[in-house]
């Protein structure tokens, strides 16, 4: 029976040692820093959310897919998908259109740029916003987006000043969104 229990303790001993060994402090940080450093790098990779078409309307039109609302493809309407950084008063409500300045107007000599998903190819462009100077303030259409644009020392993506400023009259009437190219 001694004999027995010699070898029993033998054996519990030899286990536990190798349990110990193979999973000792020294794995258990690692494996409690692999979590954390896991848990803190996760949430910052990159992942597609242009499924989410953020500040869009929620009326879908019919024969639409996923995602893509009538207001994205109608450019007298601030959701339409080029207006993605516009700030200003749509020429399109103004006597103008999406790409010309109202009669009376001229287009801002300088401009900012912004890069919109196109939801019909589901590509990024660069559209360049001028604003319509020489008259004063359009007041239809008031509509202010924001992405992807930064503040005042990033001039050229910013979209919160009036861009009739090297113009011959500073006046601002509306803006304009026109393609440049794909981004
Ligand atoms: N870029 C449009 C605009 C014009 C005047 C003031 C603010 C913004």
């Amino acid at each position: 029976m001694q004999a027995l229990f010699a070898w029993i303790d033998r054996f519990t001993q030899a286990r536990v040692r190798r349990v110990a060994h193979r999973h000792g402090r020294r794995s258990l940080i690692g494996k409690l820093g692999v979590a954390l450093v896991g848990g803190a790098v996760l949430p910052m990779l990159p992942f597609d959310r242009s499924g989410q078409m953020s500040g869009l309307g929620t009326a879908h039109a019919a024969g639409h897919g996923k995602g893509k609302t009538a207001a994205a493809e109608d450019p007298s309407k601030c959701e339409y998908w080029r207006y993605c950084a516009f700030d200003g008063y749509l020429c399109t409500c103004c006597g103008g259109s999406l790409t010309s300045c109202p009669p009376g107007t001229e287009a801002s000599k300088v401009s900012w740029v912004g890069t919109c998903l196109n939801p019909t190819d589901n590509r990024q462009y660069l559209v360049s916003y001028n604003d319509c100077c020489g008259k004063g303030s359009c007041g239809e259409c008031l509509c202010n987006n924001n992405e992807r644009e930064r503040p005042g020392y990033r001039l050229g993506v910013h979209n919160d000043i009036n861009w009739c400023m090297a113009n011959t009259s500073s006046m601002f009437h509306c803006t304009t969104s026109i393609i440049v190219g794909v981004a």
